[in-house]
């Protein structure tokens, strides 16, 4: 197992341990167009801007710090400088409205916050009672902004606070499709257990590795792939406010980036489009956040020859804690536990299921959920176990096979059809670019499997379309599993972090 030291402040690994590794020259944070900070600038600025929180706010071990902006050199600095107060960082989406805002300062009991100068209005608006704020310029051309300047007065020299492996490092929040965010809680150890897991031990970045991607650094998706990973390995990290995929892959080409960390849909968006051609100098692609088809591993890979790297990860995991790198890949699987983890299929008792049963995805390891002050912790956690909310298959070489959110299985006639499934079969044909299936009440049926599916082309204005793509699944699939229901839509709707919202698509009115 890992071993951490009693005394562990996991910024303090993240930047000045490779200072000392690696010397102070290396490239670390990167933006495009701007000076590249160097591992020795990290170290400074992230120790002036800790200094400026205990010295200057009173920040104390414990307190809790709201981030928001998007993905930028200052925003990663101020969550590792928060780190180094000994405080505890809670970052936030930057798409998040006031309401939003208000309730996770609620939640979290946040009275600091520190903020990207271009990112203050919304929070404002949260009215968060007694809510302290200090404004960084995230955008280097932004001008001057409190933190910006109030780094310049401080000397570098600070002794980051000497937390605990156990102390709380950080809360993330997680939506889930209804009812009240939860925020999750991680400790020092576990932001270096993952990077110490699927990183070190799959996903294997060198030194001289350049990352970059699109997910937020607030999902902890993107605060792995983008921070924690490529840091602990001494690499660098090109991190981007806002990329189209197309626009992704250019700075892939201009920078000649090496690991991409993004979801399903920017793959396909890449191949779509042919924007897969400028991604020569990828050596390594991860997939999360969604379930990755067998069809676009297998696009992707024959246009850039790159093995993607499926994984399965959560927010009350911290990370990925299934997949697979190079030959160990089984196209359309999303791999085996990473080591270190454990995962199985129970039932609905908690007991493991021999491999081929369909059942909920279980797993523990260094990492696991700590719901804040949240009841619903005994609906995620069982019998040790954390179970995922995800229906998943064990093969009896321990690759997993994703089914469906559980909540996205569909029962029709008696049949339990998975949701994902059916978007598989329809992404398969040419016409299609995305689609979500859920299941709508029917009267006969007691649900009915409806597809809303945006074409490449304009919304077609007969059936024609429709009665080919039910074909063209009933041909690819059981047909029984085939939408019954096709609605033509132009857009889908997403979170923040992209993944589709089916619950929306089953507020829909009945057929
Ligand atoms: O959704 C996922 O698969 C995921 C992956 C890594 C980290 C966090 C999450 C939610």
């Amino acid at each position: 197992g890992l071993r951490y030291p009693e005394k562990l402040n996991c910024a303090v690994e993240l930047v000045d341990a490779v200072v000392e590794r690696l010397g102070p020259d290396r490239p670390c944070l990167l933006a495009p167009g701007a000076r590249p900070w160097t591992y020795g600038d990290v170290r400074r600025v992230t120790n002036q801007i800790a200094a400026v929180l205990v010295e200057d706010c009173g920040i104390v071990p414990g307190n809790r710090v709201l981030l928001r902006g998007p993905n930028n050199p200052w925003l990663a600095a101020c969550w590792l400088g928060v780190l180094k107060a000994g405080a505890v960082a809670v970052t936030t989406m930057p798409l998040l409205r006031s309401g939003e805002l208000a309730t996770i300062a609620e939640i979290a009991a946040i009275d600091f916050a520190l903020c990207d100068a271009r990112f203050t209005d919304d929070l404002r608006a949260a009215g968060i009672p007694g809510l302290r704020m200090v404004e960084f310029a995230g955008d280097e051309f932004a001008g001057e902004a409190g933190l910006t300047s109030a780094v310049e007065r401080k000397s570098g020299e600070f002794t980051p606070v000497a937390t605990a492996a156990d102390d709380v490092a950080m809360l993330a929040f997680t939506s889930g499709t209804t009812g009240r965010p939860k925020a999750t809680m991680h400790f020092h150890r576990d932001v270096l257990a993952n990077a110490d897991t699927f990183s070190a031990l799959v996903l294997r970045p060198e030194p001289d590795d350049l990352f970059t991607g699109t997910p937020p650094l607030a999902f902890t998706f993107g605060l792995g792939g983008l921070v924690v990973f490529p840091l602990r390995a001494g690499a660098s990290t090109l991190l981007v406010e806002k990329a189209t995929p197309d626009e992704l892959a250019q700075l892939i080409a201009d920078y000649r980036v090496s690991v991409c960390f993004t979801a399903p849909t920017a793959y396909r968006a890449m191949l779509a489009s042919g924007a897969v051609d400028r991604l020569s100098t990828l050596r390594r692609a991860v997939s999360a956040g969604e379930h990755l088809p067998a069809g676009t591993w297998q696009a992707f890979r024959d246009s850039t020859g790159i093995r993607m790297i499926d994984g399965i990860g959560s927010t009350e995991m911290l990370h990925i804690f299934i997949a697979s790198a190079d030959d160990d890949i089984r196209p359309g699987s999303t791999g085996r536990a990473v080591p270190g983890y454990v995962a199985a299929v129970v039932d609905e008792h908690g007991t493991p299921l021999p491999p081929g049963a369909v059942g909920r995805l279980a797993v523990k390891g260094p990492t696991g959920c700590r719901y804040l002050a949240d009841a619903r912790q005994h609906q995620y956690v069982q019998g040790g176990w954390n179970i995922t909310g995800d229906t998943f298959v064990m093969d009896e070489d321990g690759y997993f096979w994703f089914q469906a959110r559980s909540d996205d299985m569909i029962v029709s006639s008696g049949y339990n059809i998975s949701g994902p499934e059916v978007e598989e079969a329809l992404l398969a044909h040419p016409d299609v670019a995305e689609c979500g299936v859920v299941g709508l009440p029917d009267e006969a049926r007691g649900q009915l499997v409806t597809a809303f599916v945006v074409l490449h082309d304009a919304v077609p204005t007969d059936d024609g379309e429709a009665r080919q793509l039910q074909d063209f699944v009933k041909r690819r699939i059981a047909p029984y599993k085939y939408p019954r229901r096709i609605v033509f839509v132009t857009e889908l709707p997403k979170t923040a972090t992209g993944k589709l919202q089916r619950f929306r698509l089953r507020e829909q009115p009945a057929a």
